[in-house]
């Protein structure tokens, strides 16, 4: 046991900032922004003041393991101590991925849980930071909730710290700070152990020891490689070196851990064999800096995420955990509707939400769905409260498992039973706020004389700003993205990211269903053409952001 001398505790003060304005998924800043004197304090007093069930409380704790993990565990678990919090349940080193904790919330009842990720942004001293709040169910905060952080952050005046030194934080056992216990836990095995009772490891293991069978983890040198080292390897049976870029560093490797076919190139090249090795994995997937997204890929074949979130739903019996059947499946507004054609299909509702997880989650504890996806690589279920990229790719193996047959042709078989939905995503990063909200302003300005005009052959038949009526707790959600949809069902959509740190980035979706089999074989960017024109005419891209092509297309 290690104890740490209790001393009085004299709170600090402190002056408000003005820009601790959560985004689509916390607080995320460049690391020298968090770095500034008090910037961090402020904000977890005003997390801790907007609880209050705090006293007495246990609270999750563990980040991404990016530059400045370590510095803001301890200063958090000080703050914990004498904000009085009875427990914390921290991660060895102060890792855990997003998914692991909000299990770790749910299993043992916590109050809530703080993450230190900005997710799949670069980390390094240059790079960016975030800390994120998760309430009771193991999902994000909601609004209401980030609202009122914000609020209280705004007209702070002082907080509570212990002026001890911080613990050790890679030794698992328990530790006592003033008068909080902390308990230092290993990051992956309750994880692990979720998942070995979802799925049917023994199937999925005698897939991955068949040597007709093999696979590529690209980790991204961020949190999910001793996950996936562990789970795919150890307990699995992959051969190992599976799992590449498997240390996490604090840095990524200096890499954007972002799986698309853009940032995650060592993982892209062996799928579609660059190299000219001769040979291709049968089965590749990468996840982000913290563990919660995922990209799927065959040989020689990408799946998008509207896709995977369909396929998964579409199989979902083949899954112990879901052989009953699925309730509902929820996707992002901007997400294609793949899995709206699955969903009835299945007789069963999909719901639209506005991007975010968190605004799944009244819809998973309502048990209205089971399963939920966002085109930005996400596909969960509800068995956590966030999404979960490793989940995805068990999910993944147990349907090819069962299927014994490969991605392409699971997809194609797909697309020739519901339909093929043609979708694509443009983003223009880095752009200079100013003209990216003139951009949004002088759409939305044009919105009412839309419908009923042609545009290449297709009719507008809705223009709108996305409004959200959330069914179980009735809250609405404005200006949740600019939809132009047409007669066809068609779609473009635009919407300003709420994760970026530097300037804006505007995300332009484009969707198209085809339903006949003979026009499935287009390659995307082709068989969107048209729409990519319109959306570019109708917002005055080049107009606004003198950009003539996007940063990242996927
Ligand atoms: C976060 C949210 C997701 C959202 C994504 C993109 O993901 O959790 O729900 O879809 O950001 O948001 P935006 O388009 O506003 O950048 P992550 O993986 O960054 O936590």
């Amino acid at each position: 046991m290690y104890y740490s001398k209790p001393i009085k505790i004299q709170p600090v003060k402190t002056q408000a900032f003005t820009d601790q304005k959560p985004g689509t998924s916390g607080l995320r800043k460049k690391v020298t922004t968090f770095k500034q004197t008090d910037y961090l304090q402020n904000f977890v007093q005003s997390i801790f003041n907007c609880l209050p069930k705090l006293r007495g409380s246990t609270l999750i704790l563990g980040g991404d393991g990016r530059f400045y993990n370590r510095e803001a565990i301890q200063i958090i678990l000080r703050m914990a101590a004498v904000n009085g919090v009875a427990k914390v349940i921290l991660g060895q080193g102060g890792i855990f991925s997003t998914p692991a904790v909000s299990h770790l919330i749910r299993k043992h009842k916590a109050l809530g849980g703080i993450i230190l990720s900005a997710s799949h942004n670069p980390g390094g001293m240059d790079g960016d930071f975030g800390i994120k709040y998760n309430i009771s169910n193991g999902g994000p905060a909601p609004e209401e909730f980030t609202n009122a952080v914000f609020e209280e952050s705004k007209k702070i005046k002082e907080y509570n710290i212990a002026g001890v030194k911080g613990i050790p934080l890679d030794l698992i056992g328990s530790y006592t700070l003033e008068r909080m216990q902390i308990e230092i836990i290993d990051s992956v095995d309750d994880y692990a152990e979720l998942m070995s009772q979802l799925f049917d490891f023994d199937k999925i293991s005698k897939l991955l020891k068949s040597p007709d069978f093999s696979i590529c983890f690209d980790a991204m040198y961020a949190v999910t490689g001793p996950y996936a080292k562990k789970i795919l390897e150890q307990m699995l049976g992959a051969e190992e070196g599976s799992v590449i870029r498997g240390e996490s560093l604090p840095n990524f490797g200096g890499g954007h851990p972002d799986p698309n076919l853009v940032h995650a190139k060592q993982l892209v090249a062996r799928m579609y064999d660059t190299n000219e090795t001769g040979s291709t994995p049968n089965f590749g997937a990468a996840s982000d800096g913290d563990g919660d997204r995922n990209m799927i890929m065959g040989d020689y074949f990408f799946v998008t995420p509207s896709d995977s979130l369909a396929v998964i739903a579409a199989n979902a019996k083949l899954i112990p955990a879901y052989k009953d059947g699925i309730k509902g499946i929820g996707r992002s507004m901007p997400t294609s509707q793949a899995s709206d054609k699955v969903a009835k299909k299945l007789g069963i509702p999909c719901y639209e939400t506005p991007t975010g997880w968190k605004f799944f989650g009244n819809l998973l504890d309502d048990k209205r769905i089971t399963m939920c996806g966002e085109e930005s690589f996400g596909t969960g279920s509800d068995h956590v409260r966030e999404k979960d990229g490793l989940w995805a790719v068990l999910a993944w193996l147990n349907i090819l498992a069962e299927r014994e047959q490969s991605v392409e042709d699971i997809l194609r078989q797909h697309w020739s039973e519901y339909g093929r939905n043609y979708y694509t995503r443009h983003d223009y990063e880095n752009i200079p706020s100013e003209s990216a909200n003139q951009l949004i302003d002088n759409l939305q300005s044009n919105l009412d004389s839309l419908a009923g005009r042609v545009f290449n052959n297709r009719t507008v038949t809705i223009a709108d700003n996305f409004t959200y009526h959330d069914p179980v707790d009735d809250s609405i959600s404005e200006n949740q993205g600019i939809r132009i949809i047409f007669d066809d069902d068609a779609r473009i959509i635009f919407r300003l990211s709420g994760t970026g740190t530097g300037g804006a980035t505007l995300r332009l979706y484009i969707e198209r269903y085809v339903e006949d089999i003979k026009q499935h074989d287009l390659e995307t960017q082709e068989a969107l053409y048209d729409l990519i024109e319109t959306a570019e005419l109708l917002a005055n891209i080049i107009g606004f952001t003198g950009r003539d092509e996007p940063t990242v297309i996927t």
